[in-house]
């Protein structure tokens, strides 16, 4: 199993939900993690709640749809940190809407961070990681990149695109000794949608967490490109 003791993780949506589930795992395994987000007061918490137990952590505002606050994150991670070991692109969202009542603001605001986002992130931090021989990089995409569904027609095809994105750029770095995961998980609960319904029952952050650090410790020989994450049974 590889040691996460020592590494760099830049978590995109660090702030809460499943990117500060996943900030909580990696601190708590040793990594040094640096929370990236837009909300200062709730990147804070994260941060608070990391030290106290023991943990590294740092919080860098970001905006992912902004290409200078991407490049700013990257800048900030070099000199404070020598650049990142670990990239996490799990900043997104979803608006849910039939085609014909899809807002195009909605439409492009889903694009510009769940997938224009990612591009950003992973562009800004892959230099260091080919400089240094060696990453991996998470992405958080969903089951919604492989179905589909009535209102999800937009925020589906930000997933398939990002699906798609991931799998070309897993056989463009692996030479560099860079390994890329894509992890695509069902209902979650978080903020992301109302599930006060089935919230204890469905998948919770935390399993995701889980899922990210098992495929970031597998040995350095290994790479699983690809984990689906589902309920185990289906919810009445
Ligand atoms: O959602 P939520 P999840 N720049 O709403 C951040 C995918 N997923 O944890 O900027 C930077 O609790 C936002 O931070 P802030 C989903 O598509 C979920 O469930 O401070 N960050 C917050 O930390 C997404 O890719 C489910 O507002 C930005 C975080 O994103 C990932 O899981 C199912 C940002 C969202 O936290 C995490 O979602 C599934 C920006 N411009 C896939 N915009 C599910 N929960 O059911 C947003 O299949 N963020």
């Amino acid at each position: 199993m590889e040691s996460l003791k020592g590494k760099i993780a830049v978590v995109t949506g660090a702030s809460r939900g499943i990117g500060e589930s996943i900030a909580n795992s990696l601190a708590d395994a040793g990594a040094t993690v640096v929370l990236a987000a837009r909300d200062a007061n709730r990147l804070e918490t994260v941060r608070e709640s990391i030290k106290t137990r023991g943990g590294q952590a740092v919080a860098i505002l970001t905006d992912v749809r902004s290409a200078d606050s991407v490049a700013e994150l990257a800048v900030q991670v070099e000199q404070q940190f020598g650049g990142a070991d670990i990239l996490i692109n799990n900043a997104g969202y979803g608006v849910f809407a039939k085609v014909l009542d899809m807002k195009l603001e909605d439409f492009d605001g889903m694009f510009d961070v769940n997938v224009r986002g990612v591009f950003l992130c992973t562009k800004a931090f892959l230099p260091g990681m080919i400089k240094r021989h060696g990453g991996q990089i998470v992405n958080i995409a969903s089951l919604a990149s492989k179905n589909s569904f009535v209102g999800g027609a937009a925020y589906s095809a930000t997933k398939f695109a990002l699906l798609g994105f991931a799998r070309s750029l897993m056989l463009e770095v692996r030479d560099y000794n860079i390994r890329v995961v894509t992890i695509c998980p069902g209902a979650v609960n978080t903020e992301f949608s109302d599930h006060a319904k089935d919230a204890h029952t469905i998948i919770q952050p935390e399993d995701i967490a889980e899922t990210t650090l098992f495929a970031l410790t597998m040995p350095a020989r290994t790479n699983v490109s690809e984990i689906d994450v589902r309920p185990a049974r289906i919810l009445k």
